[in-house]
């Protein structure tokens, strides 16, 4: 209970925010917003992350604020308790999450992901909402409760958890939670659209082509209902200037077409090495397929880190998506035109 976590934070000294690796504007803009909230009560708070920020977000200030943990170079000092936001899957934390365990006295995960159904469970204590449309919402709720009064810079962060998790509002559970929070951090985020604009107006040229060049290899299948994305290490030249986490722009837009029930995104990371994303329209769960790949995630947004190779991955995915769609209903009105004798 976020109660509970909010009683055991105040009495707290040191605290330590953590987020999962290749983070997003969700758990940043929950940590950022953690941060400010808990150093306001006169704690010590330190974010340690496994990975940098991707560049659009810093104007949350994400160098000033942020360290990379590097083992045996960037040291974790004793502390009350670790908060690892937007996870529950200490996997996505290694190596500080061993590392954490060791020097924290707690390590509790805020998240809104559903639990793995096969791989590890979260530390007991943690916060697990599958309710909240994001994480910056519970941490929202969690400095309620603790008696922070929201500022702009507070206000800013949670509002980049809401509009990244929800891509600007357009998938926001059924809860009318996620807009009463916003009415409330609008009083202080003034300039909510430049928050969207830092988020989603992120193209170059460069990018343009690259999406466009990606664009052109989907492979639609049963009847354009399946969406396979591949993506090839060589797409990700120096000089596109990309971050690898803008691939996940190009299987949003393929979501954007009527027809697709189900997209893939696979992503070569390196020899070897590939990233799958899965999206759903909301008719067809894809957790399950995640997990067969010891990944995670929603019931309709999902992922999995996976070692193998291009030809054998494609075949699986593929095979298992086109298991995943019902055949078509026969359509009765249709009547074949025969050709006159
Ligand atoms: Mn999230």
């Amino acid at each position: 209970m976020l109660k509970n976590l909010a009683e055991k934070l105040r009495s707290a000294h040191s605290v330590v925010l953590s987020t999962h690796r290749q983070c997003d504007g969700d758990g940043l803009g929950a940590q950022i917003a953690l941060f400010h909230g808990l150093r306001k009560l006169g704690k010590a708070v330190r974010i340690v992350n496994v990975d940098r920020p991707s560049r659009k977000y810093s104007y949350l200030e994400t160098d000033r604020w942020i360290d990379v943990f590097v083992p045996a170079v960037v040291k974790i000092e004793a502390t009350d308790f670790a908060l690892i936001l937007d996870t529950n899957d200490g996997r996505l934390v290694e190596p500080l999450f061993s590392e954490l365990q060791k020097s924290c006295r707690e390590v509790l995960f805020i998240d809104h992901h559903p639990l793995l159904t096969k791989g590890p469970q979260p530390t007991s204590g943690s916060i697990i909402d599958i309710s909240a449309a994001s994480t910056g919402e519970l941490c929202y709720q969690l400095l309620q409760l603790l008696g922070v009064e929201l500022d702009a810079t507070i206000a800013r962060a949670i509002y980049t958890s809401v509009v990244f998790d929800t891509q600007l509002f357009r998938f926001v559970k059924s809860a009318p939670q996620t807009h009463l929070i916003c009415a409330d951090l609008l009083k202080y985020e003034r300039h909510p659209e430049e928050v969207h604009r830092h988020l989603f107006a992120t193209y170059t040229v460069e990018k343009m082509m690259f999406l466009a060049r990606a664009v052109s290899n989907v492979e639609y299948l049963a009847n354009e209902r399946i969406a396979f994305i591949p993506l090839r290490a060589e797409d990700f030249t120096p000089k596109s200037g990309l971050d690898r986490d803008e691939s996940g722009d190009i299987i949003d837009q393929i979501m954007n077409i009527g027809s697709i029930e189900i997209a893939a995104l696979l992503r070569e990371d390196g020899p070897n090495t590939y990233k799958l994303s899965l999206r759903s329209r909301g008719k067809i769960e894809v957790l399950t397929l995640a997990e067969s790949f010891d990944g995670g995630g929603h019931s309709f947004a999902s992922g999995a880190y996976i070692i193998g190779r291009f030809d054998d991955l494609r075949f699986r995915i593929i095979n298992a998506l086109e298991e995943m769609v019902p055949p078509l209903a026969v359509t009765s009105h249709v009547t074949p035109r025969r050709l006159a004798p």
